[in-house]
Parts: structure tokens; sequence; C-alpha cells
């Protein structure tokens, strides 16, 4: 069992959409962000940097902070969603950094300045918004005749991707730009696992 703490954001969602992909057994704990719930010591205690997502293995008591790296975890314990051969394996890593070093920071970025910013940030919106198309091409051009981001196999790196990627209107981006990803997105959004992920929390 384990104990998944979250909040209605992608960082949360990439681990709700995996926990119902491996059909792992959880109990979601809200985190309201928007109250300052993250700073609570009992909350710092399993995520020291106050951030969601994080969990708790009740099976061996392990807590875990950092979506990328509960991605791994949650991967390793069902023996799914990683490949083990090696080409598989650093592929799937490749696309999960890309998704932890890029499109999380940068499309975080475009969010904050888009709709949470007190003031209107001209520079902040064009610097993003540039680094978020520049990375919409990345993907698209990688998808080029794949169906998925590491060795055409449906794995952590998409499921890391696509709670950003589901927020396309909120960064400005019309997905019909980049029919590769569109299509991918389209795909991925069918599967019932993703559907019951993407609505976690639930309320
Ligand atoms: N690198 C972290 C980022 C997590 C993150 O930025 N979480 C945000 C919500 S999406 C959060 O909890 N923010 C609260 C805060 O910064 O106080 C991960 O991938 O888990």
């Amino acid at each position: 069992m384990i104990d998944f703490y979250t909040w209605f954001t992608p960082n949360g969602r990439k681990v709700s959409i995996m926990l119902e992909e491996c059909g792992l057994d959880y109990t979601t704990h809200a985190v309201n962000i928007g109250k300052d719930e993250q700073f609570d010591p009992a909350f710092l205690k399993i995520s020291p940097n106050n951030k969601i997502p994080a969990i708790v293995d009740r099976d061996n008591g392990r807590s875990l902070m950092e979506s990328g790296a509960i991605l791994m975890y949650l991967a390793e314990k069902s023996g799914k969603f990683w490949p083990q051969d090696p080409d598989g394996k650093w592929k799937t890593v490749e696309w999960l950094m890309f998704q932890m070093g890029g499109v999380g920071p940068i499309f975080g970025q475009v969010h904050h300045f888009e709709r949470a910013a007190k003031e209107d940030v001209p520079y902040g919106k064009k610097r993003y918004g540039t680094e978020c198309r520049r990375l919409y091409a990345v993907m698209d051009a990688h998808l080029e005749g794949k169906s998925f981001f590491a060795n055409d196999e449906y794995s952590i790196a998409d499921i890391a991707i696509l709670p950003w990627v589901a927020r396309y209107e909120w960064q400005h981006v019309d997905l019909a730009d980049y029919p590769n990803v569109k299509r991918w997105f389209d795909s991925l959004m069918a599967r019932p696992a993703v559907q019951r992920g993407m609505e976690i929390p639930a309320g």
C-alpha cells in the first residue's frame, strides 16, 4: 500500500497516472499547496523540499519525494513501464530527464507568467513561451514515426511528459502545430488509467 501526497498539478498527476497504470494499491492525501500545507512539519519529514508529489510505501516504510524518482521507484516495484535492457532503460531515463530538467521547469514558468504572476511581465512570458515552443518542436521531431518517447514502448518517460502537455491551453499552444505530439497525446489520453489518473485528487 502506497500513501500518495499530491495536489491538482502536472507533477502530481505523473504519479497518479503511474499508480493507476500499475494497478498498485494507494491512498491519496491531498496537500493544498495554495494553503501552504506543504510546509506542515509532518509533510516536511516525507518531502523535505516542501513540494508534492511524495509517497510513503507502507510495505517497507520508504518515503520518496521528486516525481522522477517516484516514477522510477514505482516502475521497479511493479516491473512495469521501464524496460531493463540497456538500450530501453537508458532511452527511458534520457526522456524522463528531458521532462524533469526541461519540460517541467520551463512549462511551469509559462504557467506562472501566463496565469499566476501578480504583475504582467512580458519578458518572462516571451522567454519561457519561446523555450516552451522550442521544446514542443523537439518533441514533435522526436515523435515522427514513433508512438512513444523511448524505444517505441509506453514508459515512465511518456507518463512524465503527458500531464504537462495536457495543459497546452495554459501555454497558448495549438497542438495542431505539432501533429506528432498531438497524435501521441490523443492516443495516451484514450487510456482509461490515464483518464483516472488525471482526475486525482478527486473533487
Ligand atoms: N522537481 C519536483 C517539482 C515538484 C513541484 O514543483 N511541486 C509543486 C507543485 S507542481 C509544489 O509542490 N509547489 C509547492 C511549493 O513550491 O511550495 C518534482 O518533479 O517532483
